[in-house]
């Protein structure tokens, strides 16, 4: 039987970049059919079953069927995989609190809606932004889903600080492992090169530069997602689809032996970070759930910017909670 995956924001420029990739089983693997439900906004919708005829069109032989919907419910009806990437983006003179509250406006009711209708073995990854705290949001408004199936996206950062790390060094990104994003999808994310390797060796010790890692490597990868708009004008797209693939991918199928990914997960107090945020950790997956690796190596460098980031999260924690949102 067909896989379900629902993705919201169809219309957006990630949802043209993901859709195809999905239809095509990169998402899951290169043996099992996946049905797409689509999910828009009433304005989004013509442009999403534009969208759906050129899926149509490409004759993906996993493809099973497609659907679009401006209804959250049915979106979600049987939903194995809920990848969440519309969201309400930042305008121009909005405060911190009306975006969050406008979020709260999105992800409130589809995680009710996910609480409502999907499979039982749901697993749900956000991507818009704010992505942890929308994360945290639909998780706290899905009664009866246990929190662990809600997700949010850290994996562009993660694919951003092995790229930058393989061009530092000139060691291929294929040996470049354990890469750990810490904390909040947003600037103040934390690339840890103590625990990742290159070429099986200590990350921070093959660049053996405090300053370039401290003053040009975090800033770098933090401020990427700017870099990026600068340059083409429009945010990160084929390479955030990319990145939603790879998470989702190995959440399914697995991680390899000796090696972890990010993910932004619900926080079990592991490293001190606190219960009841989303925050990201190195994490392996066996069997389709996913464990924090704990006891790394945690040094005053990192737990200064760990610190930092978890803070941030908090932040967000609290100002949605006043809101009734959590
Ligand atoms: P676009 O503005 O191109 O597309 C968003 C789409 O979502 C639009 O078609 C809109 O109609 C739809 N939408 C809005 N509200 C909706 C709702 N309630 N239900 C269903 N659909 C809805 O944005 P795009 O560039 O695709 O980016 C999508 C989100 O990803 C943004 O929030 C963006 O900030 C976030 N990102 C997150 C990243 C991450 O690493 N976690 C990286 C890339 C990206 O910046």
């Amino acid at each position: 039987m067909a896989t379900t995956v629902t993705v919201t924001g169809a219309a957006g420029q990630i949802g043209y970049a993901l859709l195809f990739r999905i239809a095509s089983g990169q998402l899951l693997g290169p043996d099992k059919p996946v049905h797409l439900n689509l999910l828009e906004i009433p304005q989004g919708v013509k442009a999403a079953e534009g969208t759906a005829l050129e899926l149509f069109d490409s004759a993906f032989p996993l493809l099973a069927g497609i659907d679009v919907y401006d209804d959250a419910k049915q979106a979600f009806d049987g939903a194995n995989i809920a990848l969440l990437v519309g969201a309400r983006p930042r305008t121009k003179g909005m405060e911190r609190a009306d975006l969050l509250e406008a979020n709260g406006g999105i992800f409130k009711p589809q995680g009710e809606a996910i609480a409502a209708g999907a499979a039982d073995d749901i697993k749900v990854l956000v991507v818009g932004n704010p992505a942890n705290t929308n994360a945290l949001i639909a998780a706290s408004n899905a009664d009866g889903v246990p929190k662990e199936r809600f997700t949010a996206m850290t994996r562009l950062d993660h694919n951003r600080a092995i790229a930058q790390l393989a061009q530092k060094t000139g060691a291929p990104v294929s040996e470049i492992t354990n890469m750990t994003i810490w904390g909040n999808h947003s600037p103040s994310m934390y690339p840890d090169l103590f625990n990742a390797k290159v070429k099986g060796e200590r990350a921070w010790d093959a660049v053996g530069d405090e300053a370039w890692v401290a003053d040009e490597y975090i800033p770098r990868v933090g401020k990427r997602g700017a870099e990026i708009i600068e340059a083409r004008g429009a945010s990160s797209a084929a390479s955030a689809a990319s990145a939603a693939i790879d998470h989702v991918y190995d959440w399914v199928n697995g991680t390899k032996d000796g090696e972890w990914v990010s993910m932004a997960v619900p926080s079990t107090g592991a490293y001190g970070v606190p219960e009841g945020i989303i925050s990201s950790f190195p994490v392996t997956v066996s069997g389709g759930e996913y464990t924090i690796v704990e006891g790394l190596d945690v040094p005053e460098f990192s737990q200064q910017r760990i610190d930092k980031t978890v803070a941030e999260l908090q932040e967000e924690r609290e100002a949605v909670a006043k809101l009734g949102l959590v």
